[in-house]
């Protein structure tokens, strides 16, 4: 990360940080980057397959955003602002039909580093006292996995009321991820917390913090964060120096891995700075958000199936590049013909190589089909479970549920004769039920966080 030479101050510190964060990142996330290499054995030369990750990288060239209400940034018709410190000093002008004074939201993911900064600008709090709102949605239409601090640049004073949201399901539903207050209590009736607060037990905790809404100095404070790295230092140590114990319980924890990853992220700002206690009703283009710059890092989630993570400029997404007969945009089921065994995501353990769990081409998988779609139909309305094993609806047994169970007193009919109506018709080989569904990693969603004390040796 070069500097420019001539920089005030804050520039700066923004750089030194950036530069540091720069620098930690390879050293602690350049594990499992090779899906497989050629090895000799008795058979001759073989594949062999470890586990493997995309590297992590920036993430905010690869999403789109959108803005609710969509015609809240600032400049049509354009308008004129005035600082938050001093309402005399109003130089700061919006108009969205100009070039050098337009303030769209693109200028939040632009290039930083440079002085004076580029930045996305709503319109002013002229609607006083209804509530100033603005939903910021990023989205990746892919699952993606986060590996670093989130960070908000605002250049106009932190907003005294903001919500994170994040959604797992490209947009359906949404949970928050953190709350942010300069009053807690009064904002959203939560006890401010910091993330240092947390522990291995609260990790999964959504909590409110003030740590980045005091603070009347906001050209030396403008950054929010939504800590990964602190809650990373939980299970890895504070400088993520020993990276085992959370890949080792990242594997074990559905529930952990699932809070790091992503499809979409909402930045809700639900209050601006204002500064002083009162709002100056007499000026009310002081207030106003103002957003420089978002840093978000991340990997493509590819369920350990991958080290490449393309971006499709035609279809605008990215996508893994799927190893081990995997396939789908998370390598998330087996390819056609290598269905030998159930999918599986694969593993972090044994450090440092892992495990592939590859799909394996049907005649070469250690179990023969029990079920399918076609010959092997499973009967009487039971469903085709990962051609192992057919679930059979109430009533019915036997490998292809082609028996009734036996009543507990009654008569045991072993196999009903041809004429007699059958309860429930034979499954029809329906798209619904054609694609045999991947199944869930243990530790399913309902699994609580349950701690694992893991002996690590260090380093
Ligand atoms: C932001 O999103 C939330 C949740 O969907 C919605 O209730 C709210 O009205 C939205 N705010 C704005 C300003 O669109
Ligand atoms: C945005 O559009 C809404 C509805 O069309 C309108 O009521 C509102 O005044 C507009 N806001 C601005 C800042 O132009
Ligand atoms: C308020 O804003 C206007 C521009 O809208 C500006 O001319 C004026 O100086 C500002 N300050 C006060 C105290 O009115
Ligand atoms: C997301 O990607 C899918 C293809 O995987 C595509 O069909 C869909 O239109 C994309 N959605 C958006 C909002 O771009
Ligand atoms: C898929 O499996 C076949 C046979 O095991 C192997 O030759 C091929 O290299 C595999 N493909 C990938 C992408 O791993
Ligand atoms: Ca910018």
């Amino acid at each position: 990360m070069r500097c420019p030479e001539i920089l005030t101050l804050q520039a700066v510190c923004v750089c030194v940080s950036v530069s540091v964060a720069m620098q930690q990142y390879p050293a602690a996330w350049s594990h499992y980057d090779v899906c497989k290499s050629r090895i000799y054995t008795e058979e001759g030369l073989t594949w062999d397959y470890m586990a493997c990750q995309p590297e992590a990288t920036v993430m905010t060239k690869y999403l789109t955003v959108s803005l609710d209400p969509p015609n809240i940034t600032c400049g049509d018709p354009p308008e004129t602002y005035c600082t938050l410190e001093n309402p005399y000093m109003c130089n700061n002008e919006c108009d969205a039909s100009t070039d050098e004074l337009a303030h769209p939201p693109e200028l939040m993911f632009d290039f930083e580093g440079r002085n004076p900064t580029t930045f996305w600008q709503s319109s002013s709090w002229n609607t006083f006292p209804k509530p100033l709102e603005v939903n910021i949605t990023l989205s990746w239409n892919k699952t993606i996995e986060l590996t670093d601090d989130i960070i908000l640049t605002f250049e106009s004073g932190r907003p005294e009321q903001m919500l994170l949201e994040k959604s797992l399901d490209y947009g359906k539903t949404w949970t928050p991820y953190q709350f942010y207050a300069t009053d807690c209590l009064d904002a959203f009736t939560m006890e401010p917390k910091t993330v240092n607060e947390l522990t291995q037990r609260t990790l999964l905790d959504i909590i409110c913090t003030e740590d980045y809404s005091r603070g009347y100095v906001w050209k030396y404070d403008k950054t929010v964060r939504f800590e990964i790295k602190d809650r990373f230092a939980l299970f890895a140590g504070p400088r993520l120096h020993n990276m085992a114990s959370l890949y080792g319980q990242l594997d074990t924890t559905r529930n952990l891995r699932d809070f790091f990853t992503v499809t979409d992220l909402r930045i809700r700002l639900l209050k601006p700075a204002t500064g002083a206690t009162m709002v100056d009703e007499n000026n009310l283009s002081r207030y106003f958000y103002a957003i420089s710059d978002i840093k978000v890092q991340g990997r493509c989630k590819c369920n350990l199936h991958s080290n490449s993570c393309v971006f499709d400029k035609d279809k605008g997404k990215l996508g893994c590049e799927c190893e081990h007969n995997t396939t789908g945009p998370d390598c998330g089921r087996c390819k056609r013909h290598y269905h030998g065994r159930p999918w599986s995501v694969g593993s972090y353990l044994p450090i440092p190589r892992g495990t592939a769990n590859i799909c394996i081409h049907r005649s070469h998988g250690p179990v023969p089909h029990v079920c399918d779609n076609a010959m092997l139909l499973c009967q009487n309305g039971g469903t085709c479970h990962n051609h192992q094993r057919c679930h059979c609806a109430p009533g019915f047994k036997g490998v292809l549920c082609e028996r009734t169970r036996c009543q507990v007193h009654g008569p045991c009919e072993e196999y009903p004769t041809a004429g007699q109506p059958s309860l429930h018709p034979p499954s029809p080989p329906g798209p619904s039920r054609s694609a045999p569904l991947p199944t869930a990693p243990p530790g399913g969603d309902m699994v609580l966080l349950r701690i694992v004390v893991f002996i690590t040796t260090g380093q």
